[in-house]
C-alpha cells in the first residue's frame, strides 16, 4: 500500500504551507490503493475489524443517523489496510518536509464518510463539520507545529461537502475555545472566530482521488453538506514532530487515557501509541 515514490516538496511549497496554512499535494495514492481503502472504510462501517485492539472511538461513533458524518478515530488500531496508508512513509515524508522537522509521529488517524444527501440536502446542516482548530483537541502536546493530512478517496468538489480551510488563519493564534467541529452553524462560528480587522477567506480543498491536503493545527477548517449522489470518503493522518512531549497545560483529551499510568508533564510521545512514520534527514 505504501507508495515509495516521494513527490518533490520544494522550498516554495514549504513557504506556501507556512503562509497559507494549507498545501495540497499531487496524488500520493493510486487507483488500486484507493479502491482498497474505500473497501476498508466500508468494512469498518459494517463493524468488521482485523484485530481486537480497542481504539479511542469505535467504528460507528457519530453515525447517529444516515445524515451524520461517520467518524472513526484510531482506526489504525483495528484495520490493517488503513494502518498501512495512514502510516505510509510518503505521508510522513511530505508532512515532515512541510513541518520542517526530521521525522514525525502519528497523533491519531480518522476515517470519515460524509453521506450524500442529493440536491434536496442543500442547506441541511446535520453532516456539517463546524469551523475549528485541530490544536484545540491537541493542546496536551507541547508544540502547535502539528499537521493534518486529509486523503481524498474520490474526486472531491464543493458539492460533495469538501473540507474548506481559512487561508492564513493559522497566523491568528490559538483559541482554546475552537474545539467546535461538532457545531453546525458555520456562519455563527465564522463570526465568532474572525479576529478584529482580519479577513476570513475560505478556500475549498478541491481534490482528485489520492491527493492529500496538509493543514496546520491552527488553521480554521470545516465543511458543509454533501449534496452530491456519492458518499465523500476520506482517511486522515494527524502528525506531530518526533520529540514532541506531553504538557499538562492543555485540556483533558481521551488520548491521554491511552498513555497509561504515571504520565508526567514533559514525557515524550513514542511507540507504540504514537508510531514514527517519516524521516527526512538521516
Ligand atoms: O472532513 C472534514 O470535513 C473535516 C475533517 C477535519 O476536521 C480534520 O481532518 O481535521
Ligand atoms: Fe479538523
Amino acid at each position: 500500500m505504501a507508495s515509495t515514490d516521494f513527490p518533490e516538496v520544494s522550498q516554495s511549497d514549504v513557504e506556501k504551507y507556512q503562509r497559507r496554512g494549507v498545501w495540497i499535494s499531487p496524488p500520493l495514492f493510486n487507483k488500486e490503493q484507493i479502491a482498497k481503502l474505500r473497501e476498508a472504510v466500508q468494512s469498518l462501517q459494517r463493524g468488521e475489524k482485523d484485530s481486537d485492539g480497542w481504539g479511542w472511538s469505535g467504528p460507528v461513533s457519530h453515525a447517529k443517523d444516515a445524515k451524520h458524518m461517520f467518524q472513526a478515530v484510531n482506526v489504525w488500531w483495528v484495520n490493517n489496510t488503513i494502518r498501512e496508508a495512514v502510516t505510509s512513509p510518503v505521508i510522513g515524508y511530505v508532512g515532515a518536509k512541510l513541518m520542517q522537522v526530521d521525522a514525525v509521529r502519528l497523533i491519531h488517524d480518522q476515517a470519515l464518510v460524509k453521506p450524500p444527501l442529493g440536491t434536496n440536502g442543500e442547506g441541511d446542516t446535520t453532516g456539517n463539520f463546524g469551523w475549528h482548530q485541530d490544536f484545540s483537541y491537541w493542546d496536551w502536546i507541547d508544540t502547535d507545529n502539528l499537521c493534518t493530512c486529509w486523503v481524498a478517496l474520490q474526486d472531491t468538489d464543493l458539492s460533495m461537502g469538501a473540507m474548506q480551510t481559512v487561508i492564513g488563519s493559522h497566523l491568528w493564534g490559538y483559541n482554546p475555545a475552537s474545539s467546535t467541529a461538532g457545531e453546525k452553524d458555520l456562519a455563527a462560528l465564522r463570526e465568532r472566530f474572525t479576529p478584529e480587522g482580519a479577513e476570513w477567506v475560505e478556500e475549498a480543498c478541491i481534490m482528485k482521488a489520492g491527493q492529500v491536503s496538509f493543514h496546520h493545527s491552527l488553521t480554521y477548517h470545516g465543511s458543509a453538506a454533501n449534496i452530491s449522489q456519492e458518499p465523500r470518503v476520506s482517511i486522515v493522518s494527524h502528525l506531530m514532530p518526533d520529540g514532541a512531549a506531553y504538557t499538562s497545560k492543555g485540556k483533558w483529551n481521551r488520548m491521554l487515557s491511552l498513555m497509561g499510568p504515571g504520565l508526567k508533564h514533559g514525557d515524550k510521545f513514542g511507540d507504540p501509541i504514537f508510531p514514527k512514520i517519516g524521516q527526512v534527514n538521516g
